[in-house]
């Protein structure tokens, strides 16, 4: 054998066992096999395509979802180099295609600075897709592969001729691996949304080939010539300003590129989002620290120098700087260290100082050129830190009243017996009356039940007071045993106190139930998201249909359930069959709501995730905002979701 001949094949082994790991323990790879894993599988294709724009050699991405849940991603960059790669004596586009980490984190000089959380690159889609291609063009010519599994069907071949460049990938995701296997369109927007804002100057386009109902497909182009300050002008779009501008910075510190954008509303809360090389981290670290303390003492010193906090008698702290601050802080580092739970938490050092610096600069000189603003935010402050003065002493009196109360749960909480939290559950009901019910129906060793009186407070527009001394939302607190933290520097909740590891929301399956599912969510979302983000909250699902025949009874939640069993006992004829159509909680029995919806032996609930921070903040704001068409035109879009009885 040929000493060629032998190198090739020694690859060709440790590609096929690269791509054999993958398949094997998938979710180390690419996180999990889930919806977020399939998802991911966009991301990786997308990041190549990124990286080729960041280079300055892309402005197009057209991303196709397409009939079969396949996807297409396109760009006009170089196209990927097909020539012969010399070690491994083949085409260099089949070395991308096929081996685990090929082109590597650090090409010399430049590195990769996009790349989704994983950062395992296209090969690792390849290896998890039953069917991928690839179309290259590049110097005139097309050039193709085809890959099963992420072995190569042939070797990459010329296919015609063409007057462009660029890469086209088509993938289809293997079924056997994934257990979910519809794309979701909202998913991806959210993410190629977020994707344009951060690389601007790059058209990102999403088409989804699925027809909706009246024959008509979606499509949205993702395009921002300016930025992060269109990101934070979105972000903010449905609130109202407290300032006019955006404070942009777009700067490079010792060859770290810092890109922050910021303003301020007239509303109470902090959103800060912040990415690394393009990855949201949701944890923060040492680019938000660095952030947070320019900001503190820059406000600081420009209200001190003017002698305002001195006039107005009030002790700041590090929150009242950033009540109503909407930020979004993009930097770009060479060898990023992620920390945390979610491996979301920058942990590298050097980048604190780097963007104080940038931000602390540019602050100072937007707050002397713009005196009317600055005075502005300066107020805002200090009303923020009046109000946080009296939302301390708002829990400091909750306290007091639960010291002599006893253990300081609520009166309308049904406790279960058990007390390790891990194996705890809390069901907040709708309503005294199906509260009542599932006290019947729960196991009381492990199920505890707070019912909930209607709707309650809607906390998008409400002050931390506000939010503390709502009765409803007491309980919900004070039941939980976890404490909403203001602390200065962390707003971390207590989790270790948590009382239940699994809390239920329990509502009609009615437009009124989901209106109090998005209020409560609301208030976890602004006020507990570690709930959230830990896998802690979950929605119930009741059934909508009861449908008997004889003896033989089964329970839907699906109108296509429904039409099953129709078909199978009633011909096809809804006067053959009995259907029960349930309105709400109250009109199951205990048994029935045991049965399906509480009971974990038989019951299905949806666990709460956050897919996309920005967009969560986008939709909560509108859902809870004072601005009714755009709630209507959500309502709208996303009806299939909320099949309302008429
Ligand atoms: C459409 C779906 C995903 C891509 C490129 C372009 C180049 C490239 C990609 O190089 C790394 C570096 C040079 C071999 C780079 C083209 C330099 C010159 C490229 C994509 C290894 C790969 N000309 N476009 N990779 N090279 N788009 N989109 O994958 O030595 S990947």
């Amino acid at each position: 054998m040929s000493e060629e001949k032998n190198s090739y094949s020694a690859s060709s082994i440790q590609v096929l066992e690269g791509l054999e790991a993958v398949r094997k323990r998938p979710a180390m790879y690419i996180g999990d096999i889930s919806e977020r894993g399939l998802h991911h599988l966009v991301y990786e294709v997308v990041d190549n395509s990124i990286d080729e724009a960041l280079a300055g050699y892309c402005k197009n991405i057209e991303v196709t979802i397409n009939e079969n849940n396949s996807i297409t991603v396109q760009d006009d960059g170089r196209g990927i180099p097909v020539d012969m790669h010399e070690k491994e004596k083949r085409s260099a586009l089949e070395v991308v295609m096929t081996v685990l980490h090929a082109g590597g984190k650090f090409d010399k000089g430049t590195y990769k600075v996009s790349g989704g959380l994983h950062g395992v690159g296209v090969s690792c889609v390849n290896a998890l897709s039953t069917k991928m291609s690839v179309e290259v063009c590049r110097g005139g010519k097309r050039y193709q592969q085809e890959y099963s599994c992420g072995k190569p069907l042939y070797s990459v071949k010329e296919v015609g001729t063409a007057d462009y460049t660029g890469t086209k990938v088509t993938f289809l995701p293997d079924d056997t691996i994934f257990t979910v296997h519809e794309y979701k369109y909202d998913i991806l927007s959210g993410r190629l949304r977020d994707l344009a804002y951060l690389n601007a100057g790059v058209r990102i386009t999403l088409t989804d080939k699925r027809p909706l109902d009246d024959g008509t497909f979606r499509s949205d182009v993702f395009y921002s010539e300016k930025g992060l300050s269109e990101f934070v002008e979105y972000l903010d779009s449905l609130r109202e300003h407290l300032i006019p501008d955006v404070i942009h910075i777009n700067t490079d510190k010792y060859g770290t590129p810092v890109e922050v954008a910021m303003t301020y509303n007239t509303e109470f809360k902090e959103n800060i989002h912040s990415y690394v090389n393009n990855i949201n981290t949701i944890e923060g670290g040492t680019h938000v620290s660095g952030f947070r303390t320019a900001l503190t003492r820059t406000l600081k010193k420009y209200a001190d120098d003017l002698k305002i906090l001195e006039k107005e008698k009030v002790e700041i702290n590090g929150d009242d700087f950033r009540e109503g601050l909407t930020a979004v802080i993009s930097v770009k580092v060479a060898e990023p260290q992620f920390e945390g739970q979610t491996k979301t938490k920058l942990g590298n050092d050097e980048v604190s100082g780097i963007v104080q610096q940038a931000v602390g600069e540019a602050l100072t000189n937007y707050l002397e050129e713009h005196p009317k603003e600055a005075r502005l935010i300066v107020d805002k402050v200090v009303l923020a830190a009046r109000a946080r003065i009296a939302a301390a002493n708002a829990r400091k009196s909750v306290q007091r009243k639960s010291a002599l109360g006893g253990a300081g749960l609520p009166g309308k909480l049904a406790d279960c017996s058990g007390k390790n939290p891990e194996l705890c559950e809390i069901f907040l009901v709708e309503g005294d009356s199906a509260g009542g019910t599932a006290k019947q129906g729960r196991n009381r060793e492990f199920q505890a039940i707070l019912p909930l009186r209607g709707k309650i407070l809607n906390v998008e527009k409400a002050t931390m007071d506000r939010v503390l001394n709502s009765e409803e939302i007491k309980n919900i607190y004070s039941a939980l045993g976890v404490t909403i933290g203001t602390s200065e520097d962390s707003k971390a909740l207590n989790l270790e106190k948590l009382r239940y590891h699994k809390i239920i929301i329990m509502t009609d399956a009615d437009v009124d139930g989901s209106h109090i599912d998005t209020l409560i969510l609301t208030f976890f979302f602004r006020h507990m998201r570690e709930l959230i983000e830990n896998g802690y909250v979950y929605i119930a699902a009741p059934p909508l249909y009861k449908c008997s025949k004889g003896k033989i009874e089964e329970y839907c939640w699906t109108d296509q359930q429904k039409q099953a069993f129709i078909d199978k006992y009633g011909g096809g004829q809804e006067s053959g069959v009995k259907i029960q159509r349930y309105k709400g909680l109250g009109e199951m029995n205990a048994a029935q709501l045991k049965e399906t919806t509480m009971d974990p032996q038989y019951r299905t609930l949806r666990q709460v995730h956050i897919n996309n921070e920005s967009q969560a903040d986008y939709t909560f704001t509108m859902l809870m905002g004072d601005d009714v068409a755009p709630r209507r035109q959500f309502i709208e879009d996303n009806a299939t979701y909320a099949t309302i009885d008429a």
